[in-house]
């Protein structure tokens, strides 16, 4: 049997499992957004159905805050500005932020 064959690039395993670094995506809440309001934005952003976005809603509302999900760096920080944008453009001080993933 041929070499090549049998025995793959010794570096093919490293390449593998190098992972880019994620992000959480967090929600926060406040005392005047709309609660359907928020929940129009986590399905408009995040492509969250309504029953997830409204689970997700209801965490940040009691608890504070609430993980709506984890991407990439960029992708995190492009969502999150737009999300965030959506509120300020209706006036609302809805507020998403971004963080490490441990
Ligand atoms: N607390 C808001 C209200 O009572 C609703 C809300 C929920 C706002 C979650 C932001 O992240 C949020 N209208």
């Amino acid at each position: 049997m041929p070499d090549a064959v049998s025995a793959p690039p010794k570096t093919q395993a490293e390449t593998r499992t190098a992972r880019p670094p994620l992000h959480k995506v967090l929600l926060h809440n406040d005392d005047f957004t709309p609660r359907d309001f928020v929940v129009s934005v986590l399905g408009a952003v995040f492509r969250m159905p309504p029953s997830s976005a409204h689970g997700v809603m209801l965490t940040a509302h009691t608890k504070g805050c609430c993980v709506v999900a984890v991407f990439t760096h960029e992708v995190a920080e492009t969502k999150a500005t737009q999300a965030t944008d959506l509120g300020r453009r209706e006036g609302y001080p809805l507020m998403f932020t971004t963080e490490p993933e441990e």
